[in-house]
């Protein structure tokens, strides 16, 4: 060989070797916090067990750990022992043996000594569910990380869905969108979906499909689909035994009746409770579960908080042993911060879910970084845990390389999962696994966990503090619109409905004078609720109608007050920025510049929610912005102008960018 020629050989084997090395180590997100490197190749995988076993053989560096089989340990429980130079992993199920593995692989990822183990560990929550929100044309509603990953589910693109979910202990997924259209229980579709489960299934997950009632007609041609029809039940008895004949370990349906449009067991005279036991009878035989959504509100209603609860309690201890009442954390619907739903402590005799919303649909979705763990702690601090039956969460993931848009909004997946593992997990434990798990243990993460803890409350103030709530742009969701209003659009889908502005102050009254929603909460929170002096100010304007001038506990009035609380949401927005720009040292540079570039956007978005809210709020209060906060550095009318042109199944690449 010349030496140019040699030259050149050098130059492309180098060259060869780093795109190599870009494609195996590239930073870019697509390994989660799975981030251990390949220690041996696995072969002969069958089964469950033969998952625990091929993830032990690929990534396990430490000494010979057994696997055993003990009938009397909780369902996917598992204990971890160390016994002289062996460890070993006991389950009563295979699926156990998964978890129990996943585990020992979390405390060699993050560094933990795996001498004299003696670990016990069962999960708190036997239904551990993703619902993803995903169409049959690969569009995700509210999705803001790309396509629907079941569109051409790759396999590998499968495996490490799967991995990722039983790394953290879910072992279900709703695969298609509680809009469900009707033909998601065609043939052809059920035999996609049976393609998925059997991807799934290895890992210990279970598919569930979201149904349309009114499949029957649409599906089945039928003339109804009356519940109480005998030739309804009839056709529902079919289609459930052609599913479990294709997927026998089939987890159920999902079901969003009488609700935004969708066709229900009210179209045809019949109540919730019809409609759900029906379908629970035909699921029964296979050992299926209804979950039944109670996200219902209707434009006639003076308050639509209220609506759940007058609508589901009448059915309180009706429904049949295999249906699960599906309620969205707060009653009206996934707003930053919201009061808990008040079914979840008024229900006593009916089996419960809670649904939380892990895609940021109304928190700046792939473009703000905000955990929501503490959110869901909040939640539980209201509602026992232990008064539920199952938790579920509405997926953020898509076909981005990087799964949810944001690196930081994998952190919620994670932080689902193992919420409903054990809802006792604080939010700063999660964090922390999941920090040094995605980022490694390199420099000292502990700025970032303190960012994450408190991104929600941040959020909460430059959004919506003090009790506000829905007043986001009328079509996406994403940004703040408190104006709109078009003429003829249903009140109850307009920001005014929600803040209610005027020359006396804003918020809604929802005392016993006002909706009287408070009366559904117990007595205690009731009375705690309804006097504006023991309202806590976090909930302010959601329960009263607040005037400008109240005196609130700092001393200031509640018009200075908003004006500080917005103001400190975007000096917390912007502080992030400076807490990530100091990181660089410690993170990759692709991850370190796509996170800076989000944190710009939240920023500048932040600034955005200030100026709009309070200028337009200004409008009513005719007040002055305090001289001690930064005064807006945007018109109203321009903002008023602007849109961005999305559907509901986008991210905003830029946020405000005016
Ligand atoms: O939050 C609202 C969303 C809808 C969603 C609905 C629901 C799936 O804006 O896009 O529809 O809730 O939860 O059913």
């Amino acid at each position: 060989m010349n030496d140019m020629k040699t030259k050149y050989f050098l130059l492309s084997t180098f060259l060869l070797l780093m795109v190599r090395w870009s494609c195996v180590y590239g930073e870019d997100g697509s390994r989660l916090w799975l981030r251990l490197e390949t220690a041996n190749t696995a072969t002969n995988i069958t089964g469950v067990k033969g998952m625990a076993m091929s993830e032990l053989e690929t990534y396990w560096l430490g000494g010979p750990v057994v696997l055993k089989r003990q009938k009397n340990l909780p369902k996917d429980g598992y204990t971890i022992k160390s016994q002289g130079a062996k460890i070993v992993i006991t389950a009563s199920s295979d699926a156990g043996m998964l978890y129990g593995v996943f585990h020992l692989l979390r405390l060699q990822q993050t560094g933990q000594s795996c001498d004299q183990l003696d670990i016990c560990e069962k999960p708190f929550y036997d239904l551990r569910i993703l619902d993803h929100w995903d169409n049959p044309d690969g569009t995700c509603e509210r999705g803001f990380a790309g396509k629907s990953i079941f569109l051409n589910a790759d396999s590998e693109r499968m495996k490490m869905y799967a991995r990722a979910n039983a790394s953290v202990g879910i072992n279900g997924t709703v695969l298609n969108n509680v809009n469900a259209k009707p033909e998601a229980l065609s043939t052809a579709s059920l035999g996609k979906t049976k393609a998925i489960a059997d991807q799934l299934r290895p890992y210990g997950i279970r598919v569930y499909l979201s149904i349309n009632f009114a499949s029957p007609i649409k599906v089945g041609g039928l003339t109804t689909a009356d519940p109480l029809d005998a030739k309804v039940i009839d056709w529902w008895k079919e289609k459930v035994n052609e599913i479990y004949r294709l997927i026998p370990d089939f987890g159920g349906f999902l079901v969003k009746a009488n609700s935004e449009g969708e066709p229900g067991p009210q179209d045809f005279g019949r109540t919730h409770a019809d409609g759900a036991n029906m379908l629970a009878g035909v699921l029964k035989p296979h050992k299926g579960i209804v979950m039944w959504r109670a996200f219902v509100y209707a434009p006639q209603s003076p308050d639509r908080a209220n609506q759940a609860y007058l609508e589901f309690m009448p059915f309180d201890g009706q429904f049949a042993d295999n249906v699960i009442i599906q309620i969205k954390n707060g009653p009206v619907d996934f707003q930053p911060r919201e009061p808990y739903s008040p079914l979840f402590t008024a229900m006593q005799k009916t089996q419960m879910m809670v649904e939380f919303q892990l895609t940021q649909e109304y928190l700046g979705a792939a473009n703000h970084l905000v955990y929501l763990a503490p959110m869901w702690q909040e939640f539980f601090s209201f509602v026992k845990p232990s008064s539920l039956k199952a938790m579920a969460g509405v997926a953020n993931i898509g076909d981005d390389i990087n799964w949810c848009g944001h690196h930081f909004a994998q952190a919620n997946w994670y932080a689902f999962g193992r919420a409903a593992w054990n809802p006792a997990l604080t939010p700063a434990q999660i964090a922390d696994e999941w920090l040094t798990q995605t980022f490694g243990e390199q420099g000292n993460l502990s700025p970032l966990l303190k960012l994450m803890l408190e991104s929600r409350e941040a959020c909460v103030n430059y959004m919506m503090p003090l009790g506000i709530h829905h007043i986001f742009a009328g079509t996406h969701h994403y940004g703040p619109e408190p104006w709109y209003a078009p003429r003829g659009l249903r009140a109850d889908w307009t920001p005014p409905y929600y803040h209610r502005a005027d020359s006396i102050g804003m918020g809604f009254d929802r005392t016993t004078t006002g909706s009287a929603n408070v009366r559904q909460y117990p007595e205690a929170l009731c009375r705690l609720y309804n006097d504006i002096n023991t309202c806590p100010e976090t909930l302010l304007t959601w329960f009263h109608h607040v005037p400008w001038d109240h005196k609130m506990k700092s001393g200031r009035t509640f018009w200075d007050e908003l004006c500080h609380k917005y103001d400190e949401g975007v000096r917390e927005a912007r502080h992030f920025l400076a807490v990530w720009d100091a990181m660089q040292p410690y993170v990759d540079a692709q991850r370190f510049s796509e996170v800076q570039r989000k944190l710009r956007i939240q920023a500048r978005d932040s600034e955005w929610w200030r100026d709009a809210c309070l200028l337009y709020f200004q409008t009513f209060s005719h007040r002055p912005i305090p001289q001690d906060v930064e005064h807006p550095v945007h018109n109203l009318d321009e903002m008023m102008k602007f849109r961005i042109p999305i559907s509901m199944y986008e991210n905003p690449e830029n946020g405000y960018n005016k």
